[in-house]
């Protein structure tokens, strides 16, 4: 048996939780707030929206003081491009831009790290009704969007994450919501819309490097292990089209400077190649990150396409939930894992296994930016949430980091979604994944109080021990 023993974990490792800014905040007008993209979805009939979300914009210095309580040693958060440039391109809202300055030195105060997402799902309206990723303009406005970041936070930041999940905006844009009115957009317009976000990472990449020669910059990507369903070699080819497809065709860009073979193939094959400028190769080539960053849920399971209509799941999709596509692959069920109350496949090895394959692909530290399980937690009569399940589930997952350490992968920090209950990506309030409740439901806000969960005291001890207590 290889490395059975658990290594433990370094000193300095980043025990985090992470959030996003549409997800947490609220206050989505405040302030001199410009509308994002999210701002503008139609929600689900009962379903709670991005207005008041958890109310962190309102209740910052106290939701940070519970995270000092938690013993939190890095916090991640993404940073709401519409609330510091209203308009995407155009003039700096200092208000804005003042409630992250506070945040950053509040965390700092508290002696926790901050790690922040440049870019987690919310582009500015603005900039969408210019045609949003699929104008090149994009590329120049995050880049100096990025850089109003640098010099505003780049003496307390020292961790940066340029775009949160790439592979989900493109691959399965349903999840994140389509504005009103609004087709999603086709295939080949996604694709173009994915060069230009991975010319816009390299150039900010570059930047930070330039500006920040001492902070660290990497791509967040969601990363999922695909199995083959059983051991015909066709189900393993499956397996690893939609594997390099769907994770390492976005990480090969970010982290080698230039396409995946197979994935170019791929597009080139059925007419969805992007178009590429000259200078854009150059562009990707020059930039390296100094880690990369993973969300991890589950893994899933492949088997080889029948090549018609029935390789498609006859079910919505989502971040972790597979479609199939007709001549790539065909999801399979896995008689070994379980699945979360929300249909995710629970997978604690896989994680090891992934954190092994990305080690080897890029010989880079990792950071889990993301990992959790999503359930309808309930506030008991006696005032406590018992989230047990939430435990079994990051116990198991930590336990795996822990092989991998002994593997031999440099994992450098690991943060749960998420940090405080937040409103789902696309499936409302009661979807929960946080170590402190948020007394509100799906259209009732009652008192917005934070009540801390069962997970947080059980946190707390993970952290203070450094994961010998779990
Ligand atoms: C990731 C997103 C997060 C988060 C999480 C849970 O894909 O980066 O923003 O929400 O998934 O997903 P959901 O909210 O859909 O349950």
């Amino acid at each position: 048996m290889i490395y059975q023993t658990q290594a433990a974990f370094p000193d300095g490792f980043l025990w985090g939780a992470s959030t996003s800014a549409y997800q947490v905040e609220g206050s989505w007008d405040s302030d001199g707030k410009g509308p994002s993209v999210v701002d503008m979805l139609t929600h689900p009939a009962g379903k709670a929206d991005f207005t008041v979300a958890s109310d962190h914009y309102q209740r910052m210095e106290s939701d940070v003081a519970l995270f000092a309580q938690l013993g939190l040693k890095a916090y991640r958060f993404s940073i709401a491009w519409s609330r510091v440039i209203p308009d995407g391109d155009g003039n700096v809202n200092q208000e804005g831009l003042n409630f992250y300055r506070r945040l950053v030195d509040t965390l700092c105060a508290h002696g926790i790290e901050p790690i922040v997402t440049l870019y987690h799902f919310d582009l500015p309206w603005a900039l969408e009704q210019k045609g949003g990723w699929l104008n090149r303009h994009t590329i120049d406005a995050f880049v100096r969007y990025a850089d109003v970041l640098f010099l505003a936070l780049g003496n307390k930041v020292r961790f940066w994450l340029t775009i949160n999940e790439q592979n989900t905006m493109i691959l399965h844009p349903g999840a994140i919501g389509t504005p009103p009115g609004r087709e999603l957009p086709d295939k080949k317009s996604l694709y173009q819309q994915s060069h230009h976000m991975l010319v816009a990472q390299a150039q900010v990449m570059q930047r930070c490097h330039q500006r920040l020669p001492e902070a660290k910059i990497g791509p967040a990507i969601n990363t999922t292990s695909m199995y083959a369903a059983t051991c015909r070699p066709e189900d393993a080819i499956a397996a690893h089209n939609w594997e390099t497809l769907r994770c390492w065709s976005f990480l090969d860009v970010a982290v080698h400077g230039r396409y995946n073979a197979l994935a170019l193939r791929y597009l080139q094959d059925r007419g969805l190649a992007p178009q590429m400028l000259p200078q854009d190769t150059a562009q990707l080539a020059a930039a390296r990150p100094d880690f990369v960053a993973i969300n991890y849920y589950s893994t899933a399971t492949i088997a080889a396409s029948r090549g018609d209509a029935s390789d498609v799941a006859p079910r919505a999709g989502d971040q972790q939930i597979m479609l199939g596509e007709p001549g790539v692959y065909r999801p399979e069920e896995n008689p070994y894992t379980a699945k979360t109350p929300y249909g995710w496949v629970i997978d604690p090895v896989g994680l090891r296994l992934t954190l092994r394959k990305v080690c080897e692909r890029y010989g880079l530290p990792v950071m889990i930016t993301e990992n959790g399980i999503g359930a309808p937690d309930t506030l008991a009569a006696d005032g406590t949430v018992d989230d047990g399940y939430r435990i079994d589930f990051l116990r198991q997952h930590i336990e795996q980091i822990q092989l991998a350490l002994a593997d031999g992968v440099e994992v450098i920090g690991y943060f749960p979604w998420s940090a405080i209950d937040v409103v789902s990506t696309h499936q409302g309030y009661a979807k929960r994944y946080g170590f402190i409740y948020v007394n509100r439901h799906e259209q009732t806000l009652n008192d917005l109080r934070r009540i801390p969960k069962r997970s947080f005291y059980w946190y707390q001890q993970v952290i203070a021990s450094n994961g010998h207590q779990l």
